[in-house]
């Protein structure tokens, strides 16, 4: 029997022996490797902590002291130690284990995450509770050095560091975000990694100075005296001490005994300290040490080579995108991009390497990002920032106040619009039409499929203002790309079926299931006419109004919440018209959306022709 298999808590993990925690190590990268291999997932960042994860169940008493994973993508070790070890071959599963720290599933999980550099703030608030509840309890946040370029990890630094707060940052340095980390604080760490201990080195120094004729040894009293110091140069960590915070380390992150010696002498320091950890992303498989970016987060991969088990399918929207913007740079060298740590993520790896002059990847820091391209957008250069739907929601007011109050014209290009299957609800899509839609100066506009998202991305590089295109995290329909690129008409819609009885609307590639539906609702007498929107702002005023007097009824079919969406903005223009004998019913989502497979989800949400075809014929047969 495994020892994996005896553990049903951490209590039972506090049992084992040194020797048994290494052979449980290796039990659970097994697992892992076994489960994503099928599964797909988070595969490098899991097997790089687990060692560190063992060890924090152990030093610290979880679930009293509360234990908070930064982003969360890292928690497959901790959710097979806190009695979810039968559930996991069913992780990100439809219904079964999320990928991420969920609260409703574990008491363990302390606070839900998917985003980036949230712990320490979450960690702080649970750490200053304890004066008002008068609890007692021991409180860790668990960073990775990626999450630390992110500007809420600093805010929250910045706020621990003036407090006298008990609390444990273990900072995860493995060199890595998804790509190479980047950034000054990425070489600050790397320093702190590669330079000899501090200790060892004052001495040689001093040594050094000694040895200096005449003036050696009233140099080594004046450095003394200085502020602080040689250590004032040497000292690992300074940064973090002169914050306010102890800092321990850095620690081999894959030496368990070494990493509960030191988290048992940040358990007994007043006030917050930094336990610097150095972990290897991929640790203990070949395939993903070697390419940790690529296993970062994968889909199945055979376990003896590491090859991923890949489909035969069209490109996907986000890789006609990448070959777009390298089109058209290619032409247009004022062109620049930027990302925030997501540099294949949203295509532009090939962009980077062809232009890096005008690549620029600033970290996770989506506020920054777009602020930044607003500034390179002023001096005349052509930004374009691609970032997923989702993180764009860190980067509201930028987008509001930074871009489109002063009408800087940056192509906002909307990845993973829609939802987005097994990494669930805090990466769902679905909130970027409402909060976009509100800002004025801002055109926002939709492909229904990859041909159209080229023309789109092409017409966005013509305005002298703001433009944000979505597009959804998929395989495209698999159409011919137009060699050459056209300028869409701004705000104009089009009409793909012409139809009486009612009129389908689709934003994005959804208007190919109302294609479908429409072909289905003729072969039952109803005559449907398909509107594909192109266009959220402006909206084509003329086309919606002639559609609805037409039909009188209208079905809006959104990959979004309905709240705020592509339908709402019909109802308004309605509303603005006078026109008030148009039914309209709106297919989209009501709540946030569970994770699961793509189409089951918009099945499940009557995203589906079916659906369509349901909602149409009730609406047509209502008097
Ligand atoms: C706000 C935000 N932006 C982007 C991401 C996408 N993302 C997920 S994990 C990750 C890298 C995190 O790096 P690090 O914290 O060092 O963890 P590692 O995977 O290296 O263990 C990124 C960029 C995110 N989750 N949140």
């Amino acid at each position: 029997m495994r020892f994996l298999d005896r553990i049903d808590s951490p209590q039972d993990l506090r049992k084992l022996k040194q020797d048994e925690l290494e052979q449980l190590a290796e039990e659970i990268r097994q697992e892992i490797i076994d489960v994503t291999s099928v599964r797909g997932g988070h595969v490098a960042p899991n097997l790089g902590v687990v060692e560190l994860t063992i060890a924090l169940h152990r030093v610290f008493d979880t679930p009293k002291d509360k234990l908070v994973w930064d982003v969360g993508h890292q928690t497959y070790v901790h959710k097979l130690l806190t009695g979810r070890k039968n559930e996991f071959k069913g992780i990100r599963k439809h219904q079964g284990l999320a990928g991420f720290p969920k609260r409703e599933e574990s008491e363990y999980d302390t606070f839900d995450t998917g985003h980036s550099s949230t712990s320490i703030s979450a960690a702080l608030g649970f750490a200053k509770a304890r004066k008002v509840t008068g609890e007692d309890y021991d409180v860790v946040a668990v960073i990775g050095d990626g999450s630390m370029s992110g500007g809420m990890a600093y805010e929250a630094l910045n706020h621990a560091g003036n407090c006298d707060t008990n609390l444990t940052i273990v900072l995860n340095d493995n060199e890595m975000f998804i790509s190479q980390n980047v950034g000054a604080m990425s070489s600050y760490l790397n320093k702190i990694r590669t330079a000899p201990l501090y200790d060892k080195k004052k001495k040689d120094l001093e040594k050094l100075i000694r040895n200096i004729p005449a003036i050696g040894s009233t140099m080594v009293k004046a450095a003394g005296k200085a502020k602080d110091g040689i250590k004032y140069f040497l000292v690992p960590g300074l940064l973090f001490e002169e914050m306010g915070l102890t800092y321990l380390g850095p620690i081999n992150g894959h030496d368990i005994c070494a990493l509960e010696r030191v988290l048992g002498q940040a358990k007994l320091k007043k006030g917050p300290v930094l336990v610097h950890v150095v972990t290897c992303k991929g640790q203990g498989y070949e395939p993903a040490k070697k390419n940790p970016d690529i296993f970062h987060g994968v889909g199945p991969f055979s376990k003896e080579t590491g090859e991923l088990l890949k489909k035969l399918a069209p490109p996907t929207y986000t890789q006609v995108f990448g070959k777009t913007v390298c089109e058209l740079a290619e032409k247009d060298e004022r062109i620049v991009a930027v990302t925030a740590a997501m540099g294949s993520g949203t295509g532009l790896s090939d962009f980077g390497k062809l232009y890096p002059k005008r690549f620029h990847d600033v970290g996770i820091a989506e506020q920054h990002a777009v602020t930044f391209a607003a500034a390179l957008a002023l001096t005349g250069l052509k930004p374009i920032v691609s970032m997923y739907s989702t993180f764009y929601q860190r980067a509201y007011d930028q987008v509001l106040h930074d871009i489109c109050l002063q009408n800087a014209p940056v192509v906002l290009a909307i990845d993973r619009a829609g939802v987005v299957g097994e990494d669930g609800p805090t990466h769902h899509g679905v909130f970027d039409i409402s909060f976009f839609r509100a800002i004025p100066n801002l055109t926002i506009m939709a492909p229904k499929d990859e041909n159209e998202l080229r023309h789109m991305i092409n017409t966005a590089f013509t305005y002298d203002h703001p433009v944000a295109v979505r597009y959804p995290r998929s395989n495209g329909y698999g159409v011919k790309l137009d060699d050459e690129l056209q300028v869409l008409e701004k705000g104009k819609a089009e009409i793909l079926r012409e139809g009486k009885d009612i009129t389908l609307i689709g934003f994005g590639p959804l208007v190919y299931m109302c294609l479908e539906a429409a072909g289905n609702l003729q072969a039952r007498g109803i005559e449907a006419g398909v509107v594909n929107l192109r266009f959220i702002n402006p909206l084509d005023r003329d086309t919606l109004i002639k559609q609805a007097t037409i039909s009188k009824k209208i079905v809006t079919v959104e990959d979004h919440i309905l709240a705020g969406g592509m339908g709402s903005a019909i109802l308004e223009l309605l509303e603005l018209e006078n026109i008030n004998d148009v039914t309209v019913q709106r297919i989209g989502y009501n709540d946030f959306v569970e994770h699961g497979p793509i189409p089951l989800l918009h099945k499940a949400y009557g995203l589906s022709v079916d659906n369509i075809v349901k909602t149409a014929e009730k609406l047509v047969n209502e008097k």
